[in-house]
């Protein structure tokens, strides 16, 4: 057929390099840029098939997050802006390793096991970060749909939630939005502009927000989007340029897991900050006080924030629905107890990587979901959203009723329900600490982390390490669950777990304890345990 001769044509010009293999992990495929062009191609053609299979756009994202800025990556959105499903995983990883001369027959055998007809349209929609290699690499993909007659709309640099909410908004036939950038600028600063209405007595300094916009795409898309914010949030950027380095000595992820502020940011005390990462789907919180301490505001403290203003909205809106957190491994043992026992909220734990949040969070009436490195958002269902609407338009609904809920109505415009996105998860978070006139020091105090930390360790073979129970338990090896046990068994609220990294080759360990010294003391038993 004359479209597998133009797929034979084109992939001699991405070849693959022999032998190398690569897996579609929890983030798609991440490595070296230098590795990546033949697998562009092949998620160029992939895209083509599933949209086909799906009869619905879907979304091609040329992103490694926030790995440092030598590498590059590249996921596949399903038609909802969600994570394609495992057996399209599957189907990923096999093309992507098949060799140059059988890559025809691997792409023949998924049409065949799908039942694909080749006769459907297909319509891809292609977004890329500001990493150095990305321009050749969505070349790449662009000439991957071509080459199976598909369509294209490149949006070029965009951030990953942006183009999770383009892939949307296109198969909502835009129920969702409008999906173009000024679209979702214009979705979230009428909602912002609409919510922060309810707060007229914020002082500039409650206006003012620093950001960190790790040298990436985050703090590009965030200085389009401040003149459609009317100056009710001032944004102070910084690591905001092209020349920087991406994601180095800046960014969410290393604020999160050093625990310290980024190079290149001039915060003066008190003053409330945040860090994007390096594809602004995380965000992350702080500042410093008086003594010069750093205060961390992460993924569970903002999932707390969140969940209490939604929690007290739908008691004043007089509403019965169920409100979930959903958490990981990695939340510290505080925010599940102050979730459990003080707001009375349920939780519930599940692996990490977004995609098993968010099929847990779709569980309920409204699942608020973050990882605790900042990853998150809010899913709200259907039938809660129909009750929310219905509620608005109901004459006799009384005042406080109806402010509660058109503020829930608003809050569900500024959220990006397709996926965790810092702009939208900033501008949620500004608009509770101004609805309920808290600074970023009283959101702190709501409770108090345990000293905690995570380590990267290199092994031979990470994946000799198997875990159960949300990966807070080692099946194997024989001995090591043990070895956590007598550890743990030492110290008051002591946790910690092993496990391999989806994304990179490395175990990571994590512990937390009473105190910082006890939390050290684990850290050292286990490098030697390792060693
Ligand atoms: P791995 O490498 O599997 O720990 C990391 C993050 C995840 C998630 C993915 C995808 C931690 C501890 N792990 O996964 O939460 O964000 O990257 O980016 O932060
Ligand atoms: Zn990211």
């Amino acid at each position: 057929m004359a479209q597998f001769e133009e797929v034979s044509q084109k992939s001699k010009l991405h070849p693959k390099p022999e032998g190398l293999a690569l897996q579609y992990g929890t983030a798609g495929f991440r490595t070296d840029a230098k590795h990546l062009d033949h697998i562009m191609f092949r998620m160029g053609l992939l895209a083509t098939l599933r949209s086909k299979k799906t009869k619905s756009t879907i979304g091609v994202m040329v992103t490694a997050s926030h790995n440092p800025e030598e590498d590059n990556g590249v996921k596949l959105i399903d038609p909802m802006g969600e994570m394609v499903t495992a057996v399209w995983e599957g189907y990923a990883t096999q093309l992507a390793n098949t060799e140059q001369d059988s890559l025809l027959k691997e792409l023949k055998d998924i049409i065949e096991k799908e039942d694909i007809d080749m006769s459907e349209p297909a319509s891809i929609y292609v977004g890329k970060d500001t990493r150095p290699s990305g321009a050749s690499l969505s070349r790449a993909v662009l000439d991957g749909v071509s080459s199976l007659g598909g369509k294209t709309h490149d949006y070029g640099l965009v951030t990953t939630p942006q183009l999770h909410y383009m892939v949307c908004c296109c198969n909502t036939h835009g129920c969702y939005g409008s999906p173009t950038v000024e679209g979702y600028y214009q979705k979230l600063s009428q909602a912002f502009l609409q919510l922060t209405q309810n707060a007229s007595n914020r002082t500039d300094d409650q206006k003012r927000l620093l950001v960190d916009g790790a040298n990436g795409i985050g703090a590009l898309k965030m200085r389009e989007m401040e003149p459609f914010l009317r100056s009710k949030l001032q944004v102070v950027l910084s690591n905001d340029s092209s020349s920087g380095k991406l994601n180095h000595m800046c960014g969410a992820d290393y604020v999160k897991v050093q625990q310290k502020a980024p190079q290149g940011m001039n915060m003066g005390v008190g003053e409330c900050c945040c860090s994007f990462d390096g594809d602004a789907d995380r965000i992350v919180y702080y500042y410093t006080d008086s003594k010069g301490c750093f205060h961390l505001l992460d993924g569970d403290k903002i999932a707390t924030l969140i969940s209490t203003y939604l929690k007290e909205l739908l008691t004043q809106a007089g509403l019965n629905l169920q409100i979930a957190v959903v958490q990981t491994a990695y939340a510290n043992g505080s925010s599940t107890r102050y979730l459990e026992d003080v707001m009375k909220v349920a939780v519930c734990c599940t692996k990490t990587g977004v995609k098993h949040l968010h099929h847990a969070a779709q569980e309920y009436d409204i699942g608020v979901y973050f990882e605790a490195n900042g990853h998150g958002t809010v899913l709200f269902s259907k039938a809660a959203q129909k009750q929310i609407q219905e509620l608005v338009k109901d004459p006799n609904t009384n005042d406080e009723r109806k402010r509660a809920v058109k503020l829930l109505e608003s809050t569900i415009n500024l959220i990006n329900q397709t996926v965790g996105d810092a702009i939208s998860d900033m501008l949620v978070i500004e608009t509770v600490l101004a609805i309920r006139g808290m600074s970023v020091q009283d959101w702190h105090a709501i409770y108090t982390d345990l000293p905690n930390r995570q380590l990267k360790v290199t092994v031979s073979d990470r994946r000799v390490i198997d875990t159960t129970d949300a990966e807070r338990r080692a099946v194997t090896p024989e001995g090591l669950q043990d070895a956590i046990d007598s550890l743990v068994k030492k110290y008051k609220t002591a946790r910690s777990f092993v496990r391999p990294s989806g994304t990179e080759d490395v175990v990571r360990v994590y512990a937390e304890a009473d105190t910082q010294v006890h939390m050290i003391i684990m850290l050292i038993i286990y490098l030697n345990i390792f060693n």
